[in-house]
This record gives structure tokens, sequence and C-alpha cells, in this order.
């Protein structure tokens, strides 16, 4: 006789919790992305650039090869888009390495609209 009621109040409480949670919007909202952006400059040998872009953002030959044309008439193309850590990643790996190899190429990222 005491247990019923008791149950009937736990189940209507599990209901009002219910109906808030699939009213209420998540306020999370998603990180930012970054375009990773490689600049054109008439040193750096067109073959180390498609290297680059095989090397670090996982581009077959033949789209390396374009996306460096695109580069070399363009002045500059979005390579990848990535996370803030991931951007930050690729842009230092593709610093250092053209460092490395005494090439002026210049990579840069930038926040997407
Ligand atoms: N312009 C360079 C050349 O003629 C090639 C090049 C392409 C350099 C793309 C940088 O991001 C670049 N050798």
């Amino acid at each position: 006789m005491l247990l019923q009621p008791l149950m009937m109040t736990d189940k209507q409480d599990d209901e009002d919790e219910t109906s808030i949670l699939l009213k209420t919007r998540p306020k999370t909202k998603r990180p930012p992305l970054y375009k990773v952006l490689l600049l054109n400059d008439d040193y750096t040998p067109m073959e180390f650039v498609v290297h680059v872009l095989e090397r670090f953002f996982n581009m077959t030959h033949a789209q390396a090869f374009e996306v460096m044309l695109t580069v070399h008439k363009k002045g500059v193309a979005v390579v990848g888009v990535f996370s803030h850590e991931i951007a930050e990643t690729k842009v230092g790996q593709v610093m250092d390495f053209a460092r490395r190899h005494q090439h002026p190429l210049q990579c840069t990222m930038e926040k997407e609209e």
C-alpha cells in the first residue's frame, strides 16, 4: 500500500527530467577549423612542393602536382582544413622541412569563417 505511490512519484520525476533534457539545447559549439595555406615563391623547386604535399597532406602524386600548379599559378591555395592543433602541427612540419632543405617555401594557417 505504501510502495505504489512512491514508485509513481519516482516515475513522474524521471519523466520531468527526460522532458527537460529533450527541450534543452546543448550549448557546446564545435571547435573552429583552420585552413592550411601554401604560398608560392620563385625558388622552391616544383618537385619539392609536390613531395611536401604527398608527405604531409597525404595526397597522391597526381593530386599533389595539381595543387602545386594551382599555388604556382595563383600564388596561394588551401591544402587542408584541420583542428587548430593539427593545423599548427602541419604548418610546423612544412616550415621545418623547407628550412632544413634551405627552400623559402611558406605555409600558414587561417581560421575558417
Ligand atoms: N614557383 C615555384 C617554381 O617555379 C614552384 C612553387 C610552387 C613554389 C608552389 C612554391 O608553394 C609553391 N619553382
